[in-house]
């Protein structure tokens, strides 16, 4: 679904991303919050590893595909208000996904493959989720953020 050209840029901020998500895991060893990021919700062992950074306005995952099996979403909030992320299995394009009126993804038009529930600024949380080989959106589903930009498609083969 994305073009070579985005799908180029989006393998430039790989390495950064992988560094910044080696820092909070050192972060989150200090316990300070006990709910970030240390237990993945969702069953079983993920095969591949995807860091997530939330952003006003941006969801950006480290990589834009993976192979079929179990995918974990290592998500942080790095922006600075409350952000959630909801994993949506479509070859919709990222940005004709339809809308309710309430100005956000109407989830009911999708098949819903995993979400986690709002991280507030600087938290994380890690998704665990089976993904068979398809076309996916993430979003952040906040009233407003996903028309924001808070989006990105994602190809699992
Ligand atoms: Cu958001």
């Amino acid at each position: 679904m994305l073009t070579p050209i985005v799908k180029q840029r989006v393998r430039s901020v790989v390495l950064p991303l992988t560094i910044v998500s080696g820092a909070l895991a050192i972060a989150c060893a200090d316990g300070a919050d006990p709910d970030s990021g240390a237990t993945p919700r969702g069953t079983g062992t993920a095969s591949n590893s995807v860091s997530v950074e939330m952003t006003e306005w941006a969801v950006k995952p480290s990589v834009s595909s993976v192979a079929a099996g179990a995918v974990q979403f290592v998500t942080r909030n790095a922006g600075t208000t409350p952000h959630d992320l909801v994993l949506l299995r479509t070859d919709v394009a990222a940005d004709r996904l339809e809308k309710t009126t309430a100005g956000q993804v109407d989830e009911a038009k999708y098949t819903v493959v995993g979400r986690l529930p709002q991280l507030n600024a600087g938290q994380s949380q890690t998704l665990l989720a089976t993904m068979p080989a398809d076309e996916y959106v993430l979003i952040c589903n906040v009233v407003g953020h996903y028309d924001l930009g808070m989006r990105a498609g994602f190809d699992v083969n």
